[in-house]
């Protein structure tokens, strides 16, 4: 298992189009393995192959409750089905850190996927897995949530996180442990 860093905006390699997983063969599933890992180490309960440098259609997603684990690995994700009915929520990306802005989007989705063993799978997801979700497979098409916001909140963001990144070159890098210093 490894701790992979996380790419912080702005980044040409979150504004690209991820290519599919022909197969989820032990090289995909160790990636879903270590991007779960990550995940959970960032804190954070979504996490897209993009966002670790790597250009694969492949998310994982865990939105339950704090002490408790059902981790979500999909390659190839695709939304079969959205609602009309939407759902408001107060996004953040550990791709843009301490950046928090409302996105609307649909409140149910049905979505199929292949899953860490190369089975196809459909699930429905409603409330924050839906967004969660959708989230990540916005990650593939090289789209942040602050895509949908102005074009003057989202430069600000930017900005905002360039800076940022110029005084402080470790961001989004793995937490060191007390052991490996
Ligand atoms: O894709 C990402 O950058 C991860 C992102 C997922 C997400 C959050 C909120 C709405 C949609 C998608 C995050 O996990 S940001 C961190 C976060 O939301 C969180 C962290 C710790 C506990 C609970 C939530
Ligand atoms: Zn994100």
């Amino acid at each position: 298992m490894a701790l992979l860093p996380i790419l912080v905006a702005p980044d040409p390699r979150l504004k690209t189009k991820a290519k599919p997983v022909e197969k989820v063969d032990a090289e995909t599933a160790q990636l879903m393995e270590d991007m779960l890992e990550t995940m959970y180490a960032a804190p954070g309960i979504g996490l897209a192959a993009p966002q670790v440098g790597v250009s694969k259609r492949v998310i994982v997603v865990d939105v339950a409750p704090e002490g408790e684990k059902n981790p979500l690995r999909m390659a190839n994700p695709e939304i079969l089905w959205a609602s009309d009915d939407l759902r408001e929520y107060e996004e953040g990306c550990l791709s843009l850190p301490e950046q928090y802005d409302a996105v609307t989007r649909p409140d149910r989705v049905k979505v199929r996927f292949l899953d860490h063993q190369n089975e196809i799978r459909e699930i429905e997801a409603d409330g924050l897995l839906a967004t969660c979700i959708q989230h990540e497979i916005d990650h593939l098409d090289g789209k942040l949530f602050v895509d949908y916001l102005s074009s003057l909140r989202r430069n600000m963001v930017l900005r905002k996180l360039t800076k940022l990144k110029k005084s402080d070159p470790d961001l989004g890098q793995p937490k060191k442990v007390a052991a490996e210093v």
